[in-house]
């Protein structure tokens, strides 16, 4: 296990600006001798949890602010160790001298996460909820704030840490076979151990189906809308969003630059990207924004390939594009707008994205934009969680999730060998239950906690 820190952090808790209140936070060991040096309060004693109103001070006695001050008795703090937040005027320049005047008085600067790092290393938080605090703080729609607050209160890990102790329980009988197989201790069948391991198998998998969406709901879905010039993208680009944001016009060559703006759909931020429309073009400005544009199309989760549904056929252009489109390998949408000038545009048969879903729209009268976003979310795979599941995975689960699911389907294929040994499928077993106690930090590594925190903002 990593080594536990000792000394007492300070940070900032709020965000930089003119408010009404500003917090510091306060985490360690020496929190109360720091606290008796820069705070004067009414009553002498800082009772725990109790709010105590009085004046910080510098070095000379002199009053930097008012204060309400609230000390934390560890354990029974967000760290899990002796803690403190201060309240006073939300100016940067008050904060900021506050900050100073605690350092001075023995406290180090925090790194970001800190404050939640020490509470999972001191066991108040398993690294699920850890994690979760972080999603809380940046979830950008209600979905994600819903699940997030899920996560925090455990419903991962309720989910990870029984299959992880089914595991513990099958390698200590696998175990035991080897040791005791003369001797009167309870040992297990193959039979039996093959279909515990399936069930174990069974819950991997249906977390695993979570994992896309998961990562789509944590940063969103890149959307990029594709096409020649004129098809209709920016309109639809407008309409998706609901407002007027891109310019519309007749004029080919419009869009000159990418766009990108986000939506929430069902609580997917969704961050729509409208397009220059692709062709060969001569103008250097707009021979730019198309480079500028394809690019976002290779970044893109989701592409929407717009063509016009009223055009006589498909130019050389929309086909060299849709051929680059189809490389690419990731999910499409054919859409045809212009829907309300009537469908004249035929597919030919060697267009390179037949069997892709096509749906027929109007970004003019709004003719089949609904369905057009139902499709969207389901491409993503986030149709359940818009209507409410319970649990995504997030990316780095997912990886763990996939080094389990391994390490089973081996154990399992060994387990319906010839040549079955428990010493070698003990090995497996033990793959998966490290990949398991990985997600909730039972196993980790100062490495994984460090890319994990530093993700965090400062004073949380
Ligand atoms: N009738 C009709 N016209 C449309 C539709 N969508 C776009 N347009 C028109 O097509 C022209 C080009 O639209 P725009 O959105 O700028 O296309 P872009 O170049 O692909 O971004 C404009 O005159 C739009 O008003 C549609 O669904 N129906
Ligand atoms: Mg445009």
């Amino acid at each position: 296990m990593v080594e536990k820190k000792r000394d007492t952090i300070a940070a900032i808790a709020t965000p930089y600006g003119e408010s009404a209140i500003g917090v510091l936070r306060l985490s360690g060991p020496d929190t109360l001798e720091i606290l008796k040096k820069v705070f004067r309060g009414r009553s002498g004693r800082l009772k725990p949890r109790f709010a105590h109103y009085g004046l910080i001070v510098d070095e000379g006695g002199e009053p930097i602010d008012e204060a309400v001050v609230v000390y934390y008795k560890g354990p029974h703090s967000y760290t899990g160790e002796d803690m403190a937040e201060i309240s006073v005027h939300g100016n940067p320049i008050i904060l900021k001298k506050v900050l100073e005047r605690l350092l001075s008085a023995g406290a180090r600067l925090a790194e970001p996460g800190e404050f939640t790092k020490r509470a999972f290393l001191n066991g108040k938080l398993d690294l699920t909820q850890a994690e979760a605090v972080a999603e809380l703080i940046s979830a950008k729609t209600d979905l994600a704030r819903r699940l997030a607050l899920n996560q925090l209160r455990g419903a991962l890990s309720k989910e990870i840490k029984p299959l992880r102790d089914e595991l513990l329980t099958l390698h200590a009988l696998v175990e035991s076979s080897i040791e005791f197989e003369e001797e009167d201790i309870p040992t297990i069948e193959r039979e039996e151990l093959k279909g515990r391991l399936e069930r174990i198998l069974e819950r991997v998998n249906r977390l695993l189906e979570t994992a896309k969406a998961g990562k789509y709901l944590r940063r969103g879905l890149k959307l990029a809308i594709v096409g020649r010039p004129n098809v209709g993208k920016s309109s639809l680009f407008n309409k998706l969003l609901g407002q007027e944001r891109a310019i519309v016009t007749s004029v080919e060559g419009t869009t000159r630059d990418y766009l990108e703006e986000t939506l929430s759909l069902g609580g997917v931020p969704i961050r729509l990207v409208d397009t220059a429309g692709i062709r060969k073009a001569t103008d250097e400005v707009e021979k730019i924004g198309i480079e500028r544009s394809l690019r976002q199309l290779e970044e893109a989760d989701l592409v929407l390939f717009v063509l016009d549904a009223s055009a006589q056929g498909l130019t050389p252009e929309e086909l060299e594009l849709a051929e680059k489109i189809a490389r690419l390998n990731k999910p499409v949408l054919v859409v045809l707008n212009k829907a309300d000038l009537g469908r004249r545009l035929e597919l030919p048969e060697n267009f390179p994205l037949k069997g892709v879903p096509t749906l027929a729209v109007s970004a003019k009268t709004g003719e089949g934009i609904e369905e057009l976003k139902d499709r969207i979310l389901e491409e993503a795979g986030l149709k359940g969680a818009a209507e409410g599941g319970q649990i995504y995975v997030s990316v780095r689960h997912g990886e763990l999730l996939r080094r389990a699911k391994a390490a089973l389907e081996n154990a399992l294929e060994y387990l319906r060998s010839d040549f079955y040994s428990p010493e070698i499928l003990m090995l497996d077993l033990r793959e998966a239950t490290d990949a398991l106690g990985e997600i909730v930090g039972e196993v980790t590594t100062e490495d994984v906690l460090g890319q994990i925190f530093s993700t965090f903002c400062i004073g949380k």
